[in-house]
């Protein structure tokens, strides 16, 4: 009975505690996915030796992924972007995966150096 009364205020204060711990990093959580995270429109492959799909359609603010998926090394150069938007690079690789967010509508070109046609194509949709 006083083990009982005694442990009561520790419960309580303990699943206060809790509760915040539980409840604070979901909320900073769901605001930085908010403001990070655009969704994604489209995926490429990157395989050897092209862009699949070649070419794809986004709506502006979405973004692509590319997943590098074959055995020999490529990268993303891009060779005709909308005004005022930038021309983005990926460096050479074997492996991995970017996501990049296209904030100006109309179309981007981009190519993998290394080998001759693989090439790709991004439009961007007013929306
Ligand atoms: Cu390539």
């Amino acid at each position: 009975m006083t083990a009982v009364r005694q442990g009561a205020p520790y419960l309580t204060v303990a699943l206060v505690a809790g509760a915040t711990l539980l409840l604070a990093p979901i909320t900073s959580q769901s605001l930085t996915v908010r403001k990070a995270r655009p969704a994604i429109g489209a995926r490429v492959a990157v395989v050897d030796n092209y862009f699949e799909p070649r070419s794809v359609t986004i709506d502006r603010g979405e973004a692509v992924k590319w997943r590098w998926k074959g055995a020999n090394r490529h990268n993303i150069v891009f060779t005709k972007v909308p005004a005022r938007a930038r021309k983005k690079k990926a460096r050479s690789r074997v492996r991995g995966r970017i996501t990049r967010a296209l904030r100006h509508s109309g179309t981007y070109r981009y190519r993998c150096t290394l080998y001759d046609g693989m090439q790709g194509t991004i439009k961007v949709a007013a929306r």
